[in-house]
């Protein structure tokens, strides 16, 4: 029997590496990658086909329609938060009409094959936008339907994109004469910071976790754009993985909503820098406030409540913050470097 075919954007970013490695340890798929820049020399045995191309160029998004029975769409493309802020209509085009156009492909594949095509989609903690830091340090955890008022062009895209992803997958064309009898089965993550051995993060509010970490394992100093006493929710990326997969195979009967909250540890900036030091104590973090970057992560909240999750499809991290650092970042991160 021909393995499925899964459909990989933004495949050469940060959760596309690990996600691209544990699809090829499970063995249970073929992998069609796309990215705007070649993919990494180390994955590219990991996948059937690796496209340099753009999510905008509908005409090679077309094409795919023809070559692959696509049975899932992990669309993971996009232009993240502090980068979004420099150019804020490239992100829309991008965040947004990217979207779009994998989410009509994804409608399009559906009707050829005849079955709902899984349309898994990374949101974020950037939907929310708490009013200011004494709203923050009371919230507590967070639910999916709270504060859901972004001050980010980056959290005003996925948002909408969460509403699109419903759209299309519950309500598309409803009154249209030939109504569409197939369409994608949109299922969406709203991620935390995310923190990988493997890869450094571009472009994002919560890059100071990674940063730090990385900077002191190659004994760079580092300036910390953010408060010591700053706090948002992280998460280990092979957990980050974990969810998406689990997510995409969960029965479409279980899930009670489309966007759900996952996390694992909620850190301020200092108690990072503890765990980092606890590994390289020579580190040298000095903390240099950007204060536009602090006035977006002081919008976005100190933790979020992921029990629909662990209720719907049995969430649950693997790494909590000692084992993610003791367990997975360190000890990878000091034979990367
Ligand atoms: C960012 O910082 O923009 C992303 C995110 C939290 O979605 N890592």
């Amino acid at each position: 029997m021909r393995r499925e075919v899964i459909l990989i954007t933004g495949a050469n970013g940060e959760i596309g590496h690990g996600l691209i490695t544990q699809i090829h340890k499970e063995n249970r798929a073929r992998v069609v990658a796309l990215d705007l820049k070649p993919l990494d020399d180390c994955l590219m045995p990991y996948c059937e086909r690796f496209i340099v191309g753009d999510i905008l160029d509908k005409m090679l998004l077309g094409r795919l329609i023809a070559e692959y029975e696509i049975t899932s769409i992990f669309h993971l493309a996009s232009i993240l938060s502090t980068k979004a802020e420099y150019n804020p209509e490239a992100a829309h085009e991008i965040n947004v009409e990217g979207t779009i156009n994998l989410l009509r492909l994804g409608v399009e594949l559906s009707q050829w094959q005849g079955k709902p095509v899984k349309f898994i989609y990374p949101s974020s903690i950037a939907v929310y936008g708490l009013p200011n830091i004494e709203s923050k340090r009371s919230s507590g955890k967070v639910r999916e339907d709270q504060f859901c008022s972004p001050n980010t062009m980056y959290g005003c895209n996925k948002i909408y994109c969460e509403n699109l992803g419903r759209y299309y997958s519950k309500h598309y064309r409803q009154l249209a004469k030939d109504p569409v009898k197939n369409t994608v089965d949109f299922r969406c993550l709203r991620f935390p910071g995310l923190v990988s051995a493997e890869t450094i993060p571009t472009g994002g509010t919560s890059d100071f976790g990674p940063e730090m970490l990385h900077y002191a394992a190659q004994n760079v100093p580092y300036d910390c754009f953010v408060r010591e006493d700053t706090r948002i929710p992280f998460m280990a990326m092979p957990d980050a993985i974990k969810a998406l997969l689990m997510l995409e195979a969960a029965p479409m009967a279980n899930l009670t909503q489309t966007s759900y909250n996952v996390t694992s540890f909620s850190p301020t900036a200092a108690e990072i820098e503890q765990y980092v030091r606890k590994a390289f104590p020579e580190a040298q973090i000095n903390y240099a406030v950007h204060p536009q970057r602090q006035t977006i992560v002081d919008s976005w909240p100190a933790d979020v409540d992921d029990s629909p999750a662990r209720k719907d499809w049995n969430w649950e991290p693997d790494y909590d913050m000692r084992k993610a650092f003791e367990e997975y970042l360190i000890p990878a991160i000091r034979n990367r470097y």
